[in-house]
């Protein structure tokens, strides 16, 4: 059984792969979406208007990711966070973000596999994805770690602050962009405060490049927008008029954002960042 499992889950990768690079080569070929049209017809969020932005109440279930509360937020998953399809989350995180297809089911995928559930089949809470180690690791940009706050649904205002106020770069209008260095940089002082305050401390090169992953969505699908971050960030909340910066036709493709990514994370310095 466990050596059937094994297996079939390599086919899965090697066929999300091969598939997200045949989406990478579509999207060099096909034209990207005008701008304004990026979400499909039908799709919250379609024509720049998001559904109504409702903060979470008592009971309701949240996730260390920012982007999945928002959605919550708005109603376009369940705003009570609770009894979500794998399915469902694909098929959302698709059309409000414009990710590809390959990547929006590999990441549900993964998140079904490490609750043992069957991602065909199974349901989750928001607050299940945030189980340590799996996904959710140490020196998040808006957590402060799961051993000082078991509470990982919420961010820290502190913390958003303390990102924002990284931005060095300048959008043609003259308001604050986040760059990829500044990413590096902000992520190299969370490692160096994070190791420093929490005793339980962990890291490894997986979820450091993961984490780099996840933070480099902020430059991608956000085009390092601070006045558009600010809001997600902080209230997780979408922006009035917002759609995904990335137009290509298929979606964000895990070999694009290769190419952010890798940067990302070769630019943090954990020895030489300033406090
Ligand atoms: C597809 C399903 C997704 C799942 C299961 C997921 C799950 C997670 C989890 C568990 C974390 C916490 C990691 C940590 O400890 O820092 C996280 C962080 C993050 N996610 Fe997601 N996420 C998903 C989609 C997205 C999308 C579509 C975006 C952007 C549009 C996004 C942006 C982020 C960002 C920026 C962080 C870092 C927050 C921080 O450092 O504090 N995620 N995600
Ligand atoms: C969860 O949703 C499914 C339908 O997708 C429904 O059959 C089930 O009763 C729900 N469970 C709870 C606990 O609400
Ligand atoms: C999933 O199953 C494995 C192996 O049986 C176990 O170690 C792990 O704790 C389970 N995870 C969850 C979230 O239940
Ligand atoms: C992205 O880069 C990582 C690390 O080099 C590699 O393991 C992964 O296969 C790459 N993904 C794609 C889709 O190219
Ligand atoms: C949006 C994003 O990049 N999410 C990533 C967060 O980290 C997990 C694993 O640690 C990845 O599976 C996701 O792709």
């Amino acid at each position: 059984m466990a050596i059937l499992s094994k297996i079939s889950s390599a086919f899965i990768n090697v066929f999300v792969l091969t598939w997200d690079f045949g989406l990478f080569i579509l999207n060099l070929l096909t034209f990207s979406h005008k701008p304004g049209h990026v979400v499909p017809p039908h799709a919250a969020g379609h024509g720049l208007t998001w559904p109504e932005y409702v903060p979470p109440k008592e009971g309701d279930s949240r996730s260390a990711c920012p982007m999945l509360n928002a959605m919550a937020n708005h109603g376009i998953l369940p705003h009570d966070g609770k009894n979500i399809t794998f399915k469902e989350l694909n098929t959302k995180v698709r059309q409000t973000f414009n990710f590809a297809p390959s990547f929006c089911f590999f990441v549900p995928k993964f998140s079904a596999d490490f609750l043992n559930r069957s991602y065909w089949s199974g349901h989750f809470d928001l607050a299940e994805l945030s189980l340590h180690n799996a996904i959710e690791h140490d020196a998040s940009l808006t957590r402060h770690d799961a051993a000082l706050v078991p509470d990982q649904g919420k961010p820290d205002s502190q913390l958003v602050d303390d990102l924002l106020k990284e931005a060095t770069g300048k959008m043609p209008d003259g308001s604050p962009l986040l760059t990829i260095p500044d990413l590096s940089r902000a992520l190299s002082k969370r490692r160096i405060d994070a190791r420093k305050t929490n005793a339980a401390y962990s890291e490894n090169l997986f979820h450091n490049m993961f984490g780099s992953a996840n933070s480099s969505t902020m430059l991608t699908i956000f085009g390092g927008r601070i006045n558009d971050l600010k809001p997600m960030l902080a209230e997780e909340r979408f922006p009035e008029d917002w759609e995904p910066r990335i137009l290509a036709r298929y979606g964000l493709t895990m070999a694009k954002f290769n190419g952010t990514v890798l940067p990302v994370e070769f630019g943090v310095k954990t020895k030489v960042a300033k406090q």
